[in-house]
This record gives C-alpha cells, structure tokens and sequence, in this order.
C-alpha cells in the first residue's frame, strides 16, 4: 500500500499528482501542518528534515519531491513519465529535475520564507530580491517551452518534470507582478497541464480553489 503524507498545495502536490497520472491506488495522509505535526518525532522518523512530502510504499520511505518524482515514474513505467535511459531526453529530464528542486524552489522558498534567511533583518527586501530572482529563473522554462514545438516541458511526452514544474509556477500565483502564467510559452503550458485529468483530481481532493496558477 502507498502513502502520501501531504498538505494541500504543498509540495506533495507534485507526487499527488503523478500517483493519479500513473494510477496508483494510494492513500493520502494529511499533515497537521498548522498543528506542527511534521515537527513532531514520529513524523522526523520518516522525514528527519520535518518537510512534506513522504512517500510510503511498504518498506520503503522516501521524501524530496524530486526523488519521490522519479521513482513513481520508475516503478510505472507504463505510463511513460520518463524518457528512455541513456538518451538525451533522460538526461536533460535529470537536469530539469535538479534544476526545479535546487534552483527554482530554493528561491520560491526564499520568497515563502525570507525571514529564515537572517535574523534580525528586515523580511520585505528579501522577498522581494526572491521574487525577482524566480522571475528570472521562469525565463529559463520559458525558453526551454519555446525551443521545441512539442506541448510539454521536454517536447512530445509529457513526463514527471511536467507536474513538478507546473507545481512550483502555480506558487507564483500571488506575486506582486508578474507571474509564470503571463510568461507567453508559459501560461499556454500551464493551461495543458491544468486540463489533465490528474491535475484537476488532484486539485479537487485538495479542495484547491482558483486561481490554479
Ligand atoms: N526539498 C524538499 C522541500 C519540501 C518542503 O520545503 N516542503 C514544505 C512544504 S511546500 C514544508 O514541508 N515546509 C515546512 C517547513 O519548512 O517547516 C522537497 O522538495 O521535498
């Protein structure tokens, strides 16, 4: 039996969604985020960084939504979330990942969270200086979208960087100014992804309102 340990909107929205795209039959577990339950022994046991999300699958416990990513795409290979091994896609799926989890969400995480950076330091320039530097970062999927005709982050197949990317531009939703849907390669991405039918199950077991990104 799969668990998800999750909280809606959070990161564990990405293997949310890749549990349905796959079509896994999985149980979610909801973290009592508010209640600081996932600071809590039991929860560090499966995650010692006390961060959602936490993928339980029998004997294996996994989190860092990356890897959760890639390995539901592994173990499902019928719904060919990933490209093939050793070829070129795979390895530029490898980059994306790495790239969406220690580039793009750092700095989201920098504009969520600017007063972990430094204490006693004034929190608003810092979120600002994030915001602007995950703008710039957008451009890179924005080119990445523009430099192929194919509907998905990689081209023809949609795969697991899809949902993840999809995830991390929905959290820019509230920025100030721009955000990732008015990126124009972008915002037409977003709209194909917002319509899979995992997408819209997973948002609706979250009970996640508009504005979806
Ligand atoms: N690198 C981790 C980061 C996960 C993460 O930061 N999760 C957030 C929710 S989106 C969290 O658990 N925050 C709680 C906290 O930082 O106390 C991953 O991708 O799984």
């Amino acid at each position: 039996m799969i668990q998800l340990h999750y909280h809606p909107s959070n990161a564990s929205f990405t293997p949310h969604v890749l549990l349905r795209e796959v079509g896994a039959s999985f149980e979610l577990i909801l973290v009592d985020r508010d209640g600081g339950a996932h600071k809590r022994p039991e929860y560090l046991k499966l995650n010692p960084n006390g961060k959602i999300p936490v993928l339980v699958a029998d004997d294996l416990v996994l989190y860092e939504t990356a890897a959760i990513a890639m390995h539901l795409a592994d173990m499902y290979p019928a719904a060919d979330l990933a490209p093939a091994l050793q070829s070129a896609e795979r390895a530029h799926y490898y980059k994306w990942m790495a790239w969406l989890t220690n580039t793009l969400q750092i700095r989201l995480m920098h504009y969520f969270y600017p007063a972990r950076l430094a204490d006693d330091v004034d929190p608003a320039p810092l979120k600002r200086r994030a915001e602007a530097d995950a703008l710039a970062l957008l451009q890179q999927l924005d080119d990445q979208l523009a430099a192929h005709s194919g509907p998905w982050l990689l081209g023809a197949h949609y795969r697991a960087v899809d949902p993840f990317a999809f995830m991390l531009c929905r959290w820019t939703r509230n920025f100030s100014g721009r955000k990732a849907r008015d990126f124009p390669h972008i915002g037409p991405w977003l709209q194909r992804v917002h319509q899979r039918p995992a997408v819209q199950a997973a948002f609706e077991a979250e009970e996640a309102t508009a504005p979806f990104y």
